[in-house]
């Protein structure tokens, strides 16, 4: 009521619209040449796969041809593809791994 001549604060309480971030993929792909204890150790050391899980994604990948190593915000698995495509040029093996938007 204002009629008093009086001026009445109003505060509206908005809620931000929080939307959740897309995911994406991080996908291996076979070769011809890559070692699978290789493949294995990545699965390991980046995706904190246990050496039975990151034996049967290898597997997977060996025999079909790719596989996924994980589900990641785009950043997340940016880096991630940075590191193993470092570490497979480090070492001379041609693995190679993408993204997909999920
Ligand atoms: N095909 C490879 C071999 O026979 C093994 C391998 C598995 C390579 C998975 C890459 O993403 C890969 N040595």
């Amino acid at each position: 009521n204002n009629n008093s001549g009086t001026f009445v604060d109003i505060v509206v309480h908005t809620r931000p619209l929080i939307k959740k971030p897309s995911m994406y993929k991080v996908l291996m792909l076979n070769d011809d040449y890559t070692p699978m204890e290789f493949v294995v150790h990545v699965l390991e050391r980046f995706f904190q796969k246990s050496r039975d899980e990151a034996t049967n994604i290898m597997l997977k990948v060996h025999q079909q041809g790719v596989g996924v190593c994980g589900v990641f915000t785009y950043e997340v698995a940016e880096t991630k593809v940075t590191q193993v495509m470092d570490l497979a040029k480090r070492n001379q093996h041609p693995l190679q791994c993408t993204i997909e938007k999920d």
